[in-house]
């Protein structure tokens, strides 16, 4: 009913059905579809409560900053998002475009399925993002009043205490740690000092850094994929915060597939070697491709003080935060209270613990020298050092 007196999409007779379809830990998501015509819409509608924690209360208006950062991010780089039809303030709910023909990146790569643009197209969306919100494009005013617009105190809240707090304190009851990894989480996590204080500082700049519109949770889950094409969607958490968040928290979760083929695929399973070649290939290129994206784009702002000299050091600093971000994401997949599948579903307990381990100490290393990542080298370089030392 809802959706036929919001959209004029269906014919007046067509008898709609719908299917609750969601599995992530907020929001209720429905597929409305007629079966004659094959058309059908997603429904994403707020509830108080997260479904993650019924302890965890948000509050219900977040679509409307999705749908507008949707919109925003349409209006630079059109064809990367879900077109939004409708939101209704009253029912909390957004009718969006059905990604139809289209899988869940995650489990997309789950599958070991390769994606020859990725890198291209990721990059390209993290680069336009990281520049057009920025004070590089937009003038002082529109920059400002957006901010205010995109204040999302609860949403970052969330992750304030879910990624930067939570999984460096042993006392923590939100924290949902391995049996396996109990040990190496103490010695590594929770009795490093010296982590607490670079994440103490990630923190911080994350609280008040607002340089430019980020989507806030771009995980694999937050990608929808087919051979040909991507689309990026679910930036309920966008908000302005520090550039090189969204790219971290990408290389972070690329290399959860790669850790999930390394510890599930059978060695004389030929599609192996590919595929994890194929990941470190896409981490190393992404970045790269964001570097020479983000300095082109900033070389044609057309601004005397933002391009050239000014943008390869705001580009430097970008850089230091991805590489602190991948760290901190890498660490709360794995301590922290909301998992990835990747890991979960490494059905040997041994090379889950290997996984584990191999994740935690390359966070480390992203956080503890996060000045030292400046090209994708650098992420391969370090990938292969942790890898080889758990072998
Ligand atoms: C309570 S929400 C837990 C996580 O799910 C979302 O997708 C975000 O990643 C958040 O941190
Ligand atoms: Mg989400």
């Amino acid at each position: 009913m809802f959706v036929r007196k919001r959209l004029t999409i269906f014919e007046k007779k067509a008898s709609l059905s719908s299917m609750e379809i969601g599995d992530g830990n907020i929001n209720y998501i429905y597929r409305v579809y007629d079966i004659n015509s094959g058309k059908s819409v997603i429904v994403k509608q707020a509830g108080y409560n997260s479904r993650i924690s019924a302890d965890l209360q948000i509050s219900t208006d977040r679509g409307r900053r999705e749908v507008q950062a949707l919109r925003m991010q349409e209006s630079i780089i059109p064809g990367f998002v879900p077109k939004v039809y409708y939101y209704d303030e009253i029912m909390c709910a957004i009718i969006m475009e059905d990604m139809v023909n289209h899988e869940m990146m995650r489990h997309y790569l789950m599958a070991f399925h390769i994606h020859d643009s990725f890198a291209e197209d990721i990059s390209s969306f993290l680069a336009v993002t990281a520049i057009k919100f920025s004070d590089l494009c937009l003038s002082n005013k529109q920059k400002k009043e957006l901010v205010r617009e995109f204040i999302n105190p609860d949403l970052c809240e969330i992750t304030e205490n879910l990624v930067f707090t939570e999984p460096y304190q042993r006392t923590c009851g939100n924290n949902r740690i391995f049996y396996l990894s109990e040990e190496f989480v103490e010695q590594e996590i929770f009795s490093d000092k010296e982590l607490h204080r670079e994440v103490a500082k990630a923190k911080y700049e994350f609280m008040t850094k607002a340089q430019t519109l980020l989507h806030g949770d771009l995980h694999t889950g937050s990608i929808f994929i087919n051979e040909h094409h991507i689309f990026i969607f679910d930036p309920e958490f966008a908000f302005f915060g520090p550039g090189g968040f969204d790219l971290g928290n990408m290389i972070a979760n690329l290399f959860f597939a790669w850790c999930y083929a390394d510890a599930q695929m059978p060695c004389n399973d030929n599609r192996k070697e590919p595929f994890c070649n194929w990941i470190l290939d896409t981490i190393e290129n992404i970045v790269d491709k964001f570097i020479q994206k983000f300095l082109e784009l900033c070389n044609s702002t057309g601004s005397m003080e933002f391009s050239g000299y000014y943008g390869a050091i705001y580009l430097k600093d970008i850089l230091r935060f991805a590489a602190a971000s991948a760290g901190t994401e890498s660490i709360r997949r794995v301590v922290g209270l909301a998992k990835v599948i990747e890991l979960v579903k490494i059905t040997d307990d041994l090379k889950r613990a290997r996984a584990e381990k191999i994740i935690l100490s390359l966070a480390k290393a992203y956080i503890k020298n996060s000045n030292c990542f400046l090209t994708g080298k650098d992420y391969i370089n370090a990938i292969k050092k942790v890898i080889a030392k758990f072998s």
